[in-house]
């Protein structure tokens, strides 16, 4: 993450926050990440308390400290519960460092422990608020499971201040949970534009083999059967019946072996590159020609965004969040979940035609400036936590 701007500086008074989130990989937990570290930039004073190191966390920054969530193993426990390991590591962080505010990323469990830790601390007289950020399948998919729906509901509702990252993810929490005496509030998540930056790279070597001359796909996620990964692979295989190119795969996750294996079956894995989990994708953005997510559903598709700062036109499903962040015809194009034969056509004629590639590119690249700049958005969380 080099090239990280120094802050412009935070008028009021500096905030000790405490971040629990997913640290391996994902968007929540990038989020999260990300967020910490432009709030400790801007002078605040950020604790991630989770039960790994954030991927995204390089090994020190000024004002930021990691608390690891060590959870007792016992031939009893066929589930240790993490949960309340976790409330009791707030707590213990909370009373320690005299935190001001506790901002849990994705609701279960994290909206629960950081309740059961604040009730915790008003028994022995202190308090702690509590803001909770829903960041997608926490409202959309498992926290509507019957065996999680009740306690995800309670937990939201108890929260002092709840955020979604886009319209359509508020919307789903008031349509799913009703929340009951609490308003959510819409803040967007964001990109540092000095870092998906397509101009500083053009010196770098290409991080890809084979022909240079080839359009790039690029697909990055966690794999997970809402991704669709077998569909970036069909989509991949149509195109090269048309066009020479090729397809990178970031990221792994519970789908990756179906995805390869369907590379074998279509006969292109000869043109489909496997690359795992990797920290820094701004490089690797930066050097792609589209970027697919055919995704069954998105709150809102940070990698999506990360792909438009970086200059790469998105072809996306019309679900969920993405409409607010892929301006079709624009930026991107979106078509119907499982329409692989209509992203397929459009991504040919979109690189056949460079010129309004090349439209699509500048026009994404600055609109996730206009819109989704960290500057721009991390005040929003500020703001938040200096209401009284
Ligand atoms: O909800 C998930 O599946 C996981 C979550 C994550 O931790 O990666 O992703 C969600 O949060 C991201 C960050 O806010 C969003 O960009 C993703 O769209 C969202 N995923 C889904 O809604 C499927």
């Amino acid at each position: 993450m080099g090239g990280r701007r120094l802050a412009r500086g935070y008028g009021g008074k500096p905030v000790k926050i405490g971040i629990t989130c997913y640290p391996t990989y994902g968007g929540s937990g990038a989020v999260a990440t990300e967020l910490g570290i432009a709030l400790a930039a801007r002078g605040h004073e950020v604790h991630f308390i989770t039960y790994q190191q954030p991927f995204r966390l390089p090994a020190f920054l000024p004002r930021i400290y990691f608390h690891e969530v060590e959870v007792m193993r016992y031939p009893l426990f066929e589930y240790p519960p993490y949960d309340l390991a976790l409330a009791v590591r707030m707590h213990e962080v909370v009373l320690r460092h005299h935190l001001d505010v506790l901002h849990v990323h994705y609701a279960i469990p994290h909206a629960t422990s950081a309740w059961i830790a604040r009730e915790m601390l008003r028994e022995s007289g202190s308090d702690i608020r509590v803001i909770t950020t829903l960041h997608g399948t926490d409202i959309t998919l498992v926290g509507q499971d019957p065996s999680f729906y009740a306690i995800t509901k309670f937990s939201i509702e108890r929260s002092d201040l709840l955020t979604a990252v886009s319209q359509y993810l508020r919307h789903e929490t008031i349509t799913a949970f009703g929340c009951t005496g609490c308003t959510v509030e819409v803040i967007p998540n964001f990109i540092d534009p000095a870092v998906y930056d397509r101009a500083r790279y053009q010196t770098a070597p290409r991080p890809f083999p084979g022909d240079p001359a080839r359009p790039v796909f690029i697909h990055i996620s966690n794999f997970r059967g809402v991704k669709r990964v077998k569909d970036v692979v069909r989509i991949f295989a149509r195109v090269r019946q048309e066009l020479a190119s090729s397809l990178v795969l970031v990221g792994d996750g519970p789908d990756r072996d179906d995805a390869e294996r369907e590379a074998r079956v279509l006969g292109v894995e000869q043109d489909v590159s496997f690359l795992g989990k990797i920290e820094a994708v701004a490089p690797l953005l930066a050097a792609a020609d589209i970027f697919l997510l055919p995704s069954e559903t998105e709150s809102f598709g940070l990698s999506a965004l990360e792909a438009l700062a970086s200059g790469v036109p998105v072809i996306a499903s019309r679900v969920g969040g993405l409409p607010e962040v892929v301006r079709d015809g624009e930026t991107g194009l979106l078509f119907p979940v499982g329409d692989v034969e209509a992203m397929a056509g459009a991504a040919v004629a979109l690189l056949r035609d460079r010129a309004r590639w090349a439209a699509m590119s500048a026009a994404g690249a600055a609109d996730a400036r206009a819109r989704f700049a960290l500057d721009a958005i991390v005040p929003q969380y500020e703001a938040l936590y200096a209401r009284p």
